[in-house]
């Protein structure tokens, strides 16, 4: 029988309760994938941590799932997902990499200097957005900017119903303003740039030296992609934390919608454009670049929109012609085994 109160200290909701049949309730237990490694994950129930070897049979696992295993630890099945995190995996690997899963708040994290830039905060969002997680954008290092007020500006910009905060992630009064979303059982996740703060957030909450740290280069303020794997650690209140190596460079692919809602007020304006295929480049009635024109709207953030959406056209494209291809050839092999099973057995 499953103590369901050391699972509420996991994340546990009633989203993946509903998920159990009785008997499950009865024979299984649920744990929370907490750190995952080439051929093993790490495992917490809440009572017990368990280390599980990653066989072939079982589907992608990321940190932030959860696991149903049997009395003998054996595991049973993966519970639907909440929300997923995903990307194109960095390079020319045409694979969708998962970056943490069952994540109700996102912290995307941008610092006040050489590495802020907007473009990147609306690549963020849109995957943050397509999960359907809370995004809260923090600007780290407001004890090192001169104007820290102007950056904030800078984001609201973007949307003024968009939470955005301040922040010096190495003092526990400033993280004050961001108490709100500490809250018992909700998965949070910390996205940014190497060296932006975030193991450096997460040990501040935490009250010790969780994750290791350590000071960007001086000449172009680049972190030194000090974290290298995903982990979940728990807060003294009952909140969970993910922290995740840097990603400065974040593909979007199967992530339409989150770009749609990241740019919601182009997608207003464009509803006024003459043609209703309008790509908002030079055609005439375009509502979208009258915008430009008026001052109401960016061109960088239409340019940004444009680009972004380009993107993930191109690689959505590359994984659906991969996924065919992987089932053609699937097929293929099928079929070759029947055929020479038939041979074999003339
Ligand atoms: N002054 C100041 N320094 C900060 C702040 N946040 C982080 N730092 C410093 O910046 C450096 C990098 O911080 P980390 O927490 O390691 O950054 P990270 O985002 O975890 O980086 P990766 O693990 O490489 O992705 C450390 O030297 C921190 O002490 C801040 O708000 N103010
Ligand atoms: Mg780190
Ligand atoms: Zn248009």
């Amino acid at each position: 029988m499953i103590e369901s109160h050391n699972l509420n200290r996991m994340g546990w909701q009633p989203f993946f309760q509903q998920q159990l049949s009785l008997e499950e309730w009865e024979n299984c237990r649920p744990f929370r994938v907490v750190e995952q490694y080439r051929s093993e994950l790490r495992l917490e129930s809440g009572s017990q941590h368990i280390s599980l070897p990653i066989l072939a049979s079982m589907p992608a696992v990321v940190v932030g799932d959860w696991l149903l295993l049997d009395e003998q630890q054996r595991y049973v099945r993966l519970l639907e997902r909440k929300t997923t995190f995903a990307r194109k995996a960095a390079g020319s690997k045409v694979e969708r990499q998962l970056i943490s899963s069952n994540v109700d708040t996102a912290f995307i994290l941008c610092s006040m200097n050489e590495d802020f830039n907007l473009n990147r905060i609306e690549r963020f969002l849109a995957v943050v957005n397509e999960a359907g997680a809370e995004p809260v954008v923090l600007l780290s290092k407001c004890d090192l900017a001169e104007d820290p007020e102007s950056y904030v500006n800078k984001v609201r910009g973007l949307d003024s119903y968009l939470a955005v905060e301040a922040l010096n992630c190495t003092s526990e009064q400033s993280l004050k303003v961001i108490e709100h979303w500490i809250k018992p059982a909700n998965t949070i996740a910390v996205l940014g740039s190497s060296g932006v703060g975030k193991s450096s957030l997460i040990n501040t909450l935490a009250g010790e030296q969780q994750q290791s740290t350590s000071a960007i280069r001086e000449d172009d303020s680049k972190g030194r992609h000090t974290t290298t794997k995903r982990s979940l650690i728990k807060l003294n209140n009952g909140a969970l934390i993910i922290d995740t190596p840097g990603m400065r460079e974040i593909q979007l692919a199967d992530c339409k919608e989150g770009i749609v809602s990241t740019f919601a007020d182009i997608e207003k304006f464009a509803e006024a454009c003459r043609f209703q295929d309008c790509q908002h480049h030079n055609e005439p009635g375009c509502a979208v670049l009258a915008a430009v024109e008026q001052g109401e709207l960016q061109s960088r953030r239409l340019d940004n929109y444009l680009k972004l959406l380009r993107e993930e056209s191109l690689n959505s494209a590359s994984l659906a012609q991969r996924r065919a291809s992987d089932k053609a050839l699937g097929k293929f092999y099928k079929r070759t085994m029947v055929d020479s099973n038939k041979l074999k057995g003339r």
